[in-house]
């Protein structure tokens, strides 16, 4: 853990009392501070002073004594409407940041390396992580990976930071100075939280604004969106120090795949490094994408091509992605729960034949997006949670498809009609939010992998 010393005797605010909410306030309190601490659900402040939080009700504070208040990513302070603690502050002049920014200003001799965009970020964390550390780096990852920033341990100037960054978290890191920030793709996501698709890109450009100077621009050239940024980068920074990346086309200058092989172009020299085909826990363009972003990041912070092609090899992959649970009877389980949007579950449809798709939760679009193209894949779908009728009837009569209601009846159906096939896939990629009736994606993806190995053992 950091002690955040920077508001030592000094009050500090913190609203939102969860994983990165608490974790600033034990970090705070270590470091000296007054921490005001509150969470709008009761059942979250019994489980804080059960933690040893004291609480301070911020609705009936003193907002002049304080100058800053550390909110939590999830709670808006703009879209789709200001939370009133973020009325207070803003109304008292103060500064409203998030864990992350707490981190940059307590460690601020270290490296940092930011990875943000709509999808591939966890993966492509992870992956720089891992070939960081098998090149004797001291690394840490964490931030919307999982991990909350302050609960990372204290590294110096020969330690980086690798740090996921959602468009939430990135609204609230003022201090933060990246050595390298790696924006692999926009689409549309979290609108709502944003004010639409111009508020959610420009809180995604805010990763080029934390940038040090002389610093590293990766940057995805696979969507309009990131195209249209490097082209103002490359304008204004004068071509220096922009890395484009593909995991599909040509990139002169930057690291691309072709036909999945890994180039090395950043000296015009066209080398292969890696055939990414043999990279099982890296499978389809959007990882091989993910893996060139890793691989400019690691040949920023000066690491050998051969070094980063065998850590690429023994990369174990993570869960809720693409992970394959298991076979039976030559049908393969894969839990893909981190789907939650329809560009997402596009992406694993595309790595599979023959699917038993199971799909469902809360929907955040209006249509199925990039999915329409794959449903030729899709054997049968098995819709669950609130938006099953909604999702029936944009699937239409193409593909034949089935409301379950919830994912142990999706899978028995979907498990049932592969095992009959003898062949192909059943495939949790739900292109939805898992919140109607899970806590959160991962319950939902170790739910599905639970009931799997039951099937596995015979049990089920
Ligand atoms: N709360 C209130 N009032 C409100 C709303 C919420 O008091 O009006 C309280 C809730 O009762 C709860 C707390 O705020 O106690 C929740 O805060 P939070 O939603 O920020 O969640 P954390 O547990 O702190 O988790 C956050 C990130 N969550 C979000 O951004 C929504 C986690 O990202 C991150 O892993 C974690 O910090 C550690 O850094 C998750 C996520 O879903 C994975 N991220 C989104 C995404 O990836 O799409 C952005």
């Amino acid at each position: 853990m950091i002690n955040v010393t920077s508001f030592d005797n000094k009050p500090v605010a913190v609203m939102g009392l969860g994983r990165s909410g608490l974790s600033a306030v034990r970090a705070l309190a270590a470091g000296g501070a007054e921490v005001w601490a509150w969470d709008d659900r009761e059942a979250t402040r019994s489980k804080a002073v059960e933690a040893g939080v004291s609480l301070t009700d911020l609705y009936q504070s003193d907002w002049s004594q304080l100058d800053t208040l550390v909110l939590s990513p999830g709670i808006p302070d703009q879209f789709p409407e200001p939370h009133e603690i973020a009325n207070r502050a803003r109304d008292a002049g103060c500064e409203i940041i998030c864990d992350v920014d707490l981190l940059a200003r307590e460690v601020a001799a270290a490296r940092f390396v930011g990875v943000s965009g709509t999808n591939g970020k966890s993966t492509t964390t992870a992956l720089i992580g891992h070939i960081l550390n098998q090149a004797g780096r001291s690394v840490e990852i964490g931030g919307n990976y999982g991990v909350p920033a302050l609960e990372l341990a204290p590294l110096g100037e020969d330690g980086t930071y690798v740090l996921e960054l959602s468009s939430y978290q990135l609204e609230r890191i003022p201090s933060v100075r990246l050595d390298v920030a790696v924006l692999l793709n926009i689409s549309p996501d979290h609108l709502d939280r944003h004010g639409g698709l111009d508020g959610y890109v420009a809180a995604k450009r805010i990763l080029f604004e934390r940038t040090k100077e002389g610093g590293q621009t990766i940057i995805g050239m696979e969507d309009s969106h990131c195209r249209g940024m490097s082209l103002e980068l490359m304008i204004d920074r004068g071509g220096k120090g922009i890395v484009p990346i593909s995991g599909s086309a040509r990139t002169p200058g930057g690291v691309y795949v072709d036909n999945g092989t890994l180039i090395d172009d950043l000296e015009n020299q066209q080398n292969s490094i890696l055939d990414l085909r043999s990279v099982s826990t890296l499978p389809g363009g959007h990882n091989w994408q993910n893996a060139a972003a890793a691989y400019a990041a690691a040949r920023a912070a000066e690491i050998e091509p051969d070094k980063i092609a065998q850590a690429i090899q023994s990369f174990a992959g993570l869960p809720h992605r693409q992970e394959l649970i298991c076979e039976i009877n030559g049908v393969a389980y894969i839990n893909d729960s981190k789907a939650t949007n329809t560009e997402a579950a596009a992406k694993a449809l595309l790595c599979c034949d023959n699917i038993h798709w199971i799909a469902g939760g809360q929907f955040k679009e209006e249509n199925l997006g990039a999915i329409e193209q794959m449903l030729p894949q899709v054997k049968h779908a098995y819709l669950i949670g609130e938006a099953q009728v909604q999702l029936a009837g944009l699937i239409g009569s193409n593909v034949p498809s089935s409301s379950c209601g919830d994912l142990e009846t999706a899978l028995m159906a979907a498990h049932q009609a592969a095992q009959e096939a003898g062949n192909g896939t059943v495939l949790l990629s739900p292109a939805c939010a898992s919140f109607d009736q899970f806590t959160d994606f991962e319950q939902r993806g170790d739910t599905f992998r639970d009931l799997v190995n039951k099937l596995e053992r015979g049990d089920a």
